[in-house]
């Protein structure tokens, strides 16, 4: 740790306490992050560590780099490139409204991140507005990919914060235990929802079985019929039977044709239906002349 100087706190992770940071030989600026694992474990497991050490290979324009591993005492702290900021910090910067422009732009630099990504098989889990990072120039950066599978998604933060379920896809919430790059998608479709709302989220659930409700509230109850399988997952739990609502536009009335397409094409339950982050990028919705209003 002596090769940086740690400066003041910019946030609170999921693994613990991101702080910024200097490197002392070359004053660029970086951030710290420290993770806390469990109280009474035995330090750093080896497999955690042989994980994250492959993810500072992961190099791409929309993806935070991760400079440096950090392991001494049995304590591990991450040295990430630094950003100006969060998205949650940006929407509660905007006081309602967001340029639609600026929507588009965050949503193709999300994509194109995932499919890096995805295409090198790692997988985020977690995306939420508070790991994605956003520099004054506009470039939006993912953080925090493939923490996940080294370390798991605890149920409360390092700071007994709970962990959020808004971005979390119905199988997923029932328990399925096969992770695929699909469970990105949907978060990017909660996400994408929450951008062109100017970060007011999709579906704020506040427990597992309320998260469900909000979902199929919007998209209609899933049966055998629409997604084989669905009653056999592990947390499976029948619900009220809802039929899908049939205007998105009262959903994501700021949101054109295009986009209220490529939005549905993203939240859909059955998790191999889902469109892939590669597809994603090839929408209409991102082609120049489909800026239009309606
Ligand atoms: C890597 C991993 C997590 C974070 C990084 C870099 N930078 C973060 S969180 C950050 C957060 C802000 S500024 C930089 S904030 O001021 O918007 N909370």
């Amino acid at each position: 740790m002596q090769k940086y100087e740690k400066l003041e706190k910019i946030g609170e992770g999921t693994y613990g306490t991101v702080f910024k940071g200097r490197n002392r030989e070359t004053m660029e600026i970086v951030a710290l992050k420290r993770v806390r694992l469990d109280e009474d474990d035995e330090g750093v497991p080896s497999s955690a560590l042989r994980e994250i050490c492959l993810l500072k290979e992961l190099k791409h324009k929309n993806i935070v780099r991760l400079y440096d591993v950090l392991h001494s005492d049995k304590k591990l702290t991450l040295v990430f490139e630094h950003c100006d900021q969060d998205l949650k910090k940006y929407f509660d910067s905007l006081n309602g409204e967001i340029d639609m422009a600026v929507c588009r732009s965050f949503m193709l630099q999300l994509l194109r991140g995932l499919a890096f990504c995805h295409s090198h098989n790692v997988l985020h889990r977690d995306l939420k507005p508070q790991n994605l990072l956003i520099n004054k120039n506009g470039e939006l950066k993912l953080a925090d990919f493939g923490l996940a599978r080294a370390f798991g998604i605890p149920v409360k933060c390092y700071s007994a914060e709970v962990v959020t379920l808004w971005y979390r896809p119905p199988d997923v919430l029932f328990g399925a235990k096969l992770y695929t790059t699909s469970i990105d998608m949907w978060s990017a479709g909660c996400i994408f929802a929450e951008l062109a709302d100017a970060g007011r989220p999709l579906f704020p659930g506040s427990d597992v079985l309320d998260q469900l409700m909000k979902i199929f509230r919007v998209l209609g109850t899933p049966t055998e019929e629409s997604w084989p399988g669905v009653t056999h997952l592990a947390d499976y739990v029948a619900l009220p039977s809802f039929p899908p609502i049939t205007s998105w536009s009262q959903i994501v009335p700021r949101l054109n044709s295009k986009g209220r397409d490529l939005l549905q094409k993203l939240l859909v339950c059955r998790p191999n239906q889902r469109i892939s982050a590669e597809q994603a990028m090839q929408h209409p919705y991102f082609t120049e002349s489909s800026s239009s209003n309606h």
